[in-house]
């Protein structure tokens, strides 16, 4: 089906609206859990009170990932069902823009549905994925299924970026040493906090934009793209995140109306 889905181009909340209809298709096609949706609705309300757009805190975020992604030794894009529904298109051109391989992983973890998504990927371009073939290992500290990894992906990273995801896998990663970022629109989330690099930000925006900055880093110097991970102050970002939504209520509650996006 046409994206859009018969929504009109002048519906002020289209964008908003074409993405639901992403999760939609992808819930129809196997790739979605139920509870993604719900996961979803989450995100947008933080999304709402953010007005919808990507602010500079999130543009620093996304610079100190992509610049991670291109000095680490084994970085890996992780990916589960709500990211792949998204941004496929845009998850490639990332991972072909830095190298980084893309990996499954998913927290309602099927083997059907890590075949549905690695297909889906690789409908949309993807030639290094780690999905339903890759040598197993196990993240200590998770159960199974939720805890499989593949051994040549996150288990041996140094670097993953993930999004939409759930607090107690960033918290095993973490345990593991490894460097974290995290695309998650809730600051207050577990990921969001425990997380080295937090993108406080809607998932198909911030990967647009991490695609555009890779093509403009990659090629820089090492030493330069160290610096910019180097000077990254997470805490800062988080603080500048909490102030924009308080700034937004903080009007909306003295004039009763919100500030337009
Ligand atoms: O595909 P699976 O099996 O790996 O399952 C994926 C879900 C999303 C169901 C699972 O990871 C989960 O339950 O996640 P949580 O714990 O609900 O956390 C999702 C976080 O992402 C929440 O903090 C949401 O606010 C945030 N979020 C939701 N949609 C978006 C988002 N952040 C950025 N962009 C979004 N579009």
């Amino acid at each position: 089906m046409e994206e859009g889905h018969g929504i009109p181009r002048s519906h002020p909340r289209y964008h908003s609206l074409v993405i639901r209809e992403r999760l939609v298709e992808g819930f129809r096609k196997g790739i979605v859990v139920p509870q993604g949706l719900i996961a979803h609705g989450r995100g947008e309300a933080f999304d709402y009170i953010l007005g919808e757009k990507t602010h500079p805190f999130a543009v620093r975020a996304v610079e100190a990932a992509v610049a991670s992604l291109l000095v680490a030794e084994r970085p890996v894009i992780s990916v589960n069902g709500n990211m792949a529904a998204l941004a496929p298109r845009e998850i490639v051109e990332l991972s072909e823009a830095t190298g980084a391989p893309i990996e499954v992983n998913l927290f309602y973890r099927t083997e059907e549905r890590v075949r549905a998504i690695e297909e889906h990927l690789r409908q949309h371009g993807a030639t290094r994925i780690l999905g339903a073939s890759c040598r197993r290992a196990h993240l200590p500290g998770l159960e199974s299924p939720r805890g499989v990894v593949c051994e040549e992906g996150i288990y041996s990273a140094d670097f993953v970026l993930l999004g939409i995801e759930d607090g107690d896998r960033t918290e095993a990663l973490k345990r593991l040493g490894k460097r974290v970022a995290a695309i998650d629109l809730n600051p207050f989330s577990r990921t969001a906090q425990m997380a080295d690099i937090t993108i406080v930000d809607e998932a198909t925006r911030a990967l647009k934009l991490a695609v555009r900055v890779a093509g403009e880093l990659r090629g820089r110097p090492a030493a330069e793209l160290r610096r910019i991970v180097e000077s990254y102050d997470n805490r800062a970002v988080l603080r500048e995140a909490f102030k924009a939504m308080l700034e937004r209520l903080s009007y909306a509650s003295s004039k009763g109306l919100l500030l337009e996006p």
